[in-house]
C-alpha cells in the first residue's frame, strides 16, 4: 500500500535552483517513489545556525511504497549525489531534504522523528506546503494554515520567476 510523504527542500550554497530541482529529478527517479504536486520557490531568511547566505525552499509530496526508515535513506542519497557535507548543525548546505511527514506516523526516534519536529514553527515549510496542499494537516499539531497564522512570514519571500518542474508531468 502506497503512504503519502511530505518532503522540505533547501539550499544555500551554489547553484540553488539546479540543487532543488536536481532532488526533485532524483527522487522521481527513485524506486517506489513518485512525486506529486510541488510548491513555488521561496527565497528565505536563514533561520538559526551561523552567520549564512539565503535559502531556496520549496516542499513536494511523494507517493511512495518505501517505509519511512527506506525513505529518510533515499532522501539522504540524494543529498549525497549532490555533494552534501554535514559540518555544522544548521550550517549552510548545497541540498537538505527533511520529511516532513510521512501518513499520521508519530515517532520520537533521532535517527526520524515524525512529524519533522521544527515543520510547526517554520514559514518555509508552511508557506510552500500550503501550495502543494491547500488542506495540509500536521500530524498532532492540526491544520498548517492555522499554524501559520502565528508565524512570522516575513522572511519567505516568493520567487515567482523561479520554477521547478516535476519530471513527466503534464502542464
Ligand atoms: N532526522 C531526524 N528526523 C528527521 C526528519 N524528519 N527528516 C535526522 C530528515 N532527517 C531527520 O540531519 C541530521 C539528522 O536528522 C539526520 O541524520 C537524520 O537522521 P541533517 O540533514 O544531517 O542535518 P541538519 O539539516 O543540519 O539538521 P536538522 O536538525 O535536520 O536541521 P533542520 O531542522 O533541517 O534545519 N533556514 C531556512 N531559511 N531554510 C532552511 O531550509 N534549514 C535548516 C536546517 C536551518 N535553517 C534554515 C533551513
Ligand atoms: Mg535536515
Amino acid at each position: 500500500m502506497s503512504s503519502r510523504a511530505v518532503l522540505a527542500i533547501g539550499a544555500n550554497i551554489g547553484d540553488r535552483l539546479a540543487a532543488l530541482q536536481g532532488a526533485i529529478d532524483l527522487l522521481a527517479s527513485s524506486d517506489g517513489v513518485r512525486v506529486g504536486a510541488v510548491s513555488y520557490v521561496y527565497e528565505t531568511d536563514p533561520v538559526g545556525g551561523p552567520d549564512q547566505d539565503d535559502f531556496l525552499n520549496a516542499v513536494l509530496l511523494v507517493d511512495t511504497d518505501l517505509d519511512p526508515g527506506d525513505l529518510l535513506a533515499a532522501c539522504q542519497a540524494v543529498e549525497h549525489a549532490w555533494h552534501r557535507t554535514r559540518d555544522v548543525r544548521w550550517g549552510p548546505r548545497t541540498l537538505d531534504i527533511d520529511i516532513i511527514a510521512f501518513d499520521e506516523v508519530v515517532s520520537d526516534d533521532p535517527d526520524l522523528t515524525l512529524p519533522h519536529p521544527r515543520a510547526a514553527q517554520r514559514a518555509f515549510v508552511c508557506i510552500p506546503w500550503l501550495d502543494a496542499d491547500p488542506e495540509a494537516r500536521l500530524p498532532i499539531e492540526g491544520p498548517v494554515a492555522q499554524l501559520l497564522a502565528h508565524l512570522d512570514t516575513e522572511g519567505v519571500r516568493r520567487r515567482s520567476d523561479l520554477q521547478l518542474v516535476v519530471p513527466g508531468a503534464v502542464r
